[in-house]
């Protein structure tokens, strides 16, 4: 009781922390609060006790989080905070500790930080993940005291006990999830390591350690990475742009609450031509729709640029003018080579669109518009090579898009002759209901006529293209629409681009696009051309679902009249262990090199057939990490990639 007053909790009143629901309900309808029980569900546990502790750090009591994900695929989360209060609480004659732990939305009662992550999207707080562990312990440095409770499916097992003394604060939080609810229990470290980079990022000065402790490495460390970033925002564009050539001689980046709410925006273009990469927050949630805080950024950027453009005469000088003396410059011209990151905190965000997470806060469109607005024009005029390299961008970009225009006419104009403008390479399937349709992209005419003779051609239509395709992270706009190859996947797909460059999917000839290239290092890197050109040009079909990648076999192992296809090394292993007595000279192995070397119906029955094949879904579980990766692996600097490859080097094994 002492303990709240103190704290300033008795404001909240015995009332306001109520019984709300029992945690019974969480275990019966998990989806409702954490969105699902996959795989996305079970590392969102870990963002719900990670956000209860970056809360404390934005109070300003806290600066290192630990997160460790253990042996046995239960989380350790730990802060240098005040920790969770221990008192009693008045009206539910207990521990607060354990009425935050056991009580649906108690814990943002308690904690007045007016900014809170977990006002946001999932945000249902710790009770949560604790009624969904079969186990969950929490130990709180309070006091000179060490405390800790334990439960099981939520249900406190232990009462809050002092268990000893302490020099420090803090709280501790392990669960581990209940593999009867999830379908998925075990953890993948890219998807914490990702968040984690992402929250040091977008809370500058916290640091942020995660640990994996399932295994060693030859050395005998665990894996282990520290995320911290002294520069916030500045530095996660400067991770994005890793890879790329900047156009200016420094990134800009404000960070500012004077317009009514806390922003941080930085911004940088670079050399490339791809579309703007904007990156937007909420209180430290991905704002995937976008909203309000993005709508004043674009506000910002367009009206101050086009200012700058017109008084610096450069528009006129390319005759990018009309006869009325208007500049033939419009907004989308401002996006190309654009990455920019935002940030905002709303005290009250409202979360609108399919998946909650488009801002609808109206005010918040003027807050940001006057911060860019006011950062952009001074970093414009003390930095005028700066200014003057954007516009001369722009204006490449708007050549592009007016010559683009003319490709892309070009492109969609159709021709009755074969078709109604269908590639003449592409074998098309005789269905014409897209959702049962696929179209293979094949890598190499050869497989191509493989692929051509294996298929069912009732449903697969296949599409075959020769050596490498364009690779569009580093081409402009316009040479995209004016490459033949893209123009017959684009064509192929029934697929078009709007003056604003959005995308028309409206006559989507395909449900699914299946890549299917050779299991080598060629192979991977076509493969990853085409992901790129979905990527930057038609993410929407990712987003979707619609990308795929075939896998083809690298073995047939045969003994006797036993034959068998093999995709892993260790499949071969086992085949050599259980049919050759192991020994490999016992057996016979083809290897295949490449698509070419299966006929037709090895094609079929390996890769192609839905009945036995395997596709691998491409997923963007982050546009972040993806946006990165692709900076990377496609873009000008070579060592940055050779870095990347040597780090996830699983391309250089494919070919082992
Ligand atoms: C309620 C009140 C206070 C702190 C916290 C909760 C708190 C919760 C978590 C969860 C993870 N780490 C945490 N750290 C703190 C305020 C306590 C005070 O005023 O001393």
């Amino acid at each position: 009781m002492e303990d709240f007053k103190q704290q300033g909790i008795e404001n909240y009143g015995a009332d306001s922390i109520q019984v709300l629901e029992g945690l019974e309900a969480v275990r019966k309808r998990p989806s409702m609060y954490i969105g699902d029980i996959s795989s996305r569900g079970l590392h969102h546990l870990v963002n719900e006790v990670v956000d209860n502790s970056i809360d404390e750090a934005l109070a300003g009591f806290c600066d290192r989080i630990e997160v460790y994900i253990n042996e046995d695929n239960s989380i350790t989360v730990s802060d240098n905070g005040r920790g969770i209060p221990v008192g009693m609480h008045e009206k539910e004659h207990r521990s607060a500790l354990e009425v935050v732990m056991t009580v649906l939305h108690a814990g943002g009662k308690f904690n007045k930080s007016s900014y809170k992550v977990s006002g946001g999207l999932h945000g249902v707080g710790v009770s949560c993940v604790n009624a969904l562990s079969d186990f969950t312990r929490v130990e709180v440095a309070r006091d000179g005291k060490l405390y800790r409770q334990e439960y099981s499916c939520g249900k406190p097992t232990t009462g809050v006990d002092a268990i000893g003394d302490a020099d420090y604060t803090g709280t501790k939080v392990i669960f581990h999830p209940d593999a009867s609810i999830f379908t998925e229990t075990v953890y993948k470290y890219d998807i914490l390591a990702n968040r984690m980079r992402e929250l040091a990022f977008l809370n500058a000065g916290i640091t942020i350690v995660l640990t994996d402790l399932r295994s060693k490495d030859e050395n005998g460390n665990y894996h282990s990475e520290t995320f911290h970033s002294d520069e916030g925002v500045r530095e996660f564009v400067k991770y994005l742009e890793q890879g790329n050539t900047l156009l200016m001689s420094d990134i800009i980046h404000l960070k500012t609450d004077k317009y009514g709410a806390p922003v941080e925006v930085a911004m940088a273009y670079d050399n490339g031509f791809g579309d703007e990469r904007i990156h937007s927050y909420v209180n430290n949630i991905h704002t995937q729709e976008e909203g309000t805080h993005v709508a004043g950024f674009r506000q910002a950027l367009t009206r101050v640029l086009k200012k700058y453009a017109d008084d610096s005469k450069l528009v006129e000088k390319a005759k990018l003018v009309d006869k009325e003396g208007n500049m033939l410059i419009n907004p989308n011209d401002f996006k190309e080579g654009l990455t920019a990151v935002i940030s905002v905190k709303v005290a009250e965000p409202q979360f609108e669109g399919q998946t909650k997470t488009k801002l609808g806060n109206s005010e918040i469109a003027g807050v940001v518009n006057q911060a860019v607005g006011e950062a952009l024009t001074n970093y414009l005029e003390e930095h005028p090579e700066d200014g003057k390299a954007i516009i001369e961008k722009v204006i490449v970009a708007a050549q592009a898009r007016i010559a683009a225009r003319n490709a892309r006419d070009k492109v969609q104009r159709k021709n009755p002759l074969t078709g109604g403008g269908l590639p003449g390479k592409l074998a098309d399937c005789k269905s014409k209901d897209a959702a049962e349709c696929e179209l293979f992209i094949v890598e190499g005419d050869s497989a191509g006529g493989s692929a051509k003779d294996g298929r069912d051609s009732r449903i697969q239509a296949i599409l075959p293209l020769r050596g490498k395709i364009l690779n569009v992270e580093k081409a402009m706009y316009h040479k995209v629409f004016e490459s033949e190859t893209i123009q017959n996947i684009f064509a192929a797909l029934g697929v078009k681009f709007n003056e604003d460059k959005t995308l028309d999917i409206s006559h989507l000839r395909y449900h699914k696009t299946i890549i299917m290239t050779d299991a080598d290092v060629d192979g991977a890197h076509i493969a990853t051309l085409i992901m790129t050109l979905f990527f930057r040009y038609m993410r929407e079909l990712i987003d979707m679902g619609c990308l795929y990648i075939a896998t083809p076999p690298l073995y047939l192992c045969k003994k006797g009249d036993v034959k068998r296809y093999l995709w892993t090394d260790m499949q071969r292993q086992q085949f050599i262990d259980e049919f050759g007595g192991g020994d490999e000279k016992a057996i016979t192995t083809q290897r295949y090199k490449g698509l070419g070397e299966m006929n037709a119906e090895q094609l079929w029955e390996t890769t192609m057939d839905p009945a036995h094949r395997t596709l691998r879904l491409v997923t963007i579980e982050n546009a972040m990490a993806a946006d990165h990766a692709f900076s990377m692996l496609m873009g000008e600097d070579v060592a940055p990639r050779r870095e990347f490859i040597e780090q996830n080097a699983t391309y250089a094994n494919i070919d082992a």
